[in-house]
């Protein structure tokens, strides 16, 4: 489940994937691509720690990867930008990061802070990169429909979608708005094309402008979220104990931690979805895509469980939470016994029977 956080050169994109891993900010100007691991916050695990007196609480993670920023302002940096972009093929989710913050110590990318124009030459930069890709592809194609193959049909299914894809793109659209059917997704997947994928655009403000919205171009009809984050100010909240990190918020007028929402906001936009398991070994969160069977979730922890599954003993987080035990659960007929075919859904708390 990788997620690759990309922007401008000094958007900030270190200092918020330090804020949401916790890990210190590399040093300014790495050429390399840093990873890493970064925490799902969820408060119903640290309930069910007190709770069961779990000796370990094990949350979901996201893997990120801190891209160096792009610079387009010469052949060098497009170059550079280039090769970056080629390794983002394999991530599942972009996290747009775009400068909003006007500290005049920092000279802003252009000459000036411009969050719209930013955002443009981004996703101008995206585009570029998937249409050099189908155009390629549709040579290749096209070289291949004119020998005896076998794979004709399937060849000949691909181009005309590529070459919807290669329209969309010169019409300024990501591929995602062409793609529909999963059969399409299927075609394309191989490729990896970076707007295709989900996107969450972080737009990094400056302490001064909490609270405030920023306006940054985009319509409604745009249903990419976007999240606004002061990533300076989460650096160092990162960096506290509990007790301070509440003294701090309440003295900035933070009433909710922006790292929360904006991690969030990504495990939402992978398209994953929590369920839990507890016992006092540990409380831990399992992510898993939204839809997925209970039988695929026990394969999740270990394939015996799955290979052995006998049934889901699975109670709602809320419901535990709200009638306060398991026994109580029991009385009111809330513990449910599920079998492979069951979706399982976000908060569930299961224990998996099995038998190998
Ligand atoms: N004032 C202010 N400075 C920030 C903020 N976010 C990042 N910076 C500073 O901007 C500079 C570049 O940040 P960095 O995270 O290294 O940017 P990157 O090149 O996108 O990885 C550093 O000096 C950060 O301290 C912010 O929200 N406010
Ligand atoms: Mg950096």
């Amino acid at each position: 489940m990788k997620t690759a956080v990309i922007g401008l050169l000094q958007s900030g994109k270190s200092t918020l994937v330090s804020a949401i891993s916790g890990r210190e900010v590399p040093p300014m100007g790495t050429t390399v691509i840093e990873e890493a691991v970064v925490p799902v916050p969820d408060e119903r695990l640290d309930w069910l720690t007190e709770k069961y007196s779990s000796k370990k609480t094990v949350h979901a993670a996201i893997d990120c990867l801190d891209v160096p920023g792009f610079n387009f302002a010469d052949e060098y940096g497009r170059a550079a930008a280039r090769r970056y972009i080629q390794q983002l093929r394999t991530a599942e989710l972009l996290v747009l990061v775009i400068r909003a913050f006007g500290d005049p110590s920092i000279p802003p990318y252009g000459g000036s802070v411009d969050p719209e124009r930013d955002l443009e030459d981004l996703k101008t930069e995206l585009l570029l990169a998937d249409l050099e890709l189908v155009t390629t592809r549709i040579d290749n194609l096209q070289k291949q429909l004119k020998k005896p193959t076998k794979t004709q049909s399937k060849d000949k299914a691909e181009l005309e979608l590529q070459l919807k894809l290669q329209a969309a793109i010169e019409a300024e659209k990501p591929i995602s708005s062409v793609v529909e059917t999963e059969a399409q997704r299927e075609l394309v997947k191989s490729l990896g094309f970076l707007t295709l994928r989900p996107w969450v655009i972080a737009v990094n403000i400056g302490e001064e402008q909490i609270g405030e919205n920023i306006d940054i171009g985009l319509s409604d009809a745009d249903r990419t979220p976007v999240v606004q984050i002061c990533a300076k100010i989460e650096q160092e909240l990162a960096q506290l104990d509990e007790e301070s990190r509440t003294e701090f918020m309440a003295d900035l007028s933070i009433t909710e931690s922006g790292t929360k929402k904006f991690v969030t906001s990504c495990y939402v936009a992978l398209g994953l979805i929590s369920f839990l398991t507890t016992g006092p070994d540990e409380s831990r969160a399992w992510p898993i895509k939204n839809g997925t069977k209970a039988l695929d979730a026990a394969g999740k922890i270990h394939s015996d469980i799955k290979r052995g599954f006998i049934r889901a003993e699975t109670m709602a987080y809320s419901e535990l939470k709200e009638l306060g035990d398991e026994k109580a659960l029991k009385a009111a007929g809330k513990i449910r016994l599920e079998g492979k075919e069951y979706i399982v859904q976000d908060g569930d708390i299961i224990d998996f029977r099995f038998n190998v």
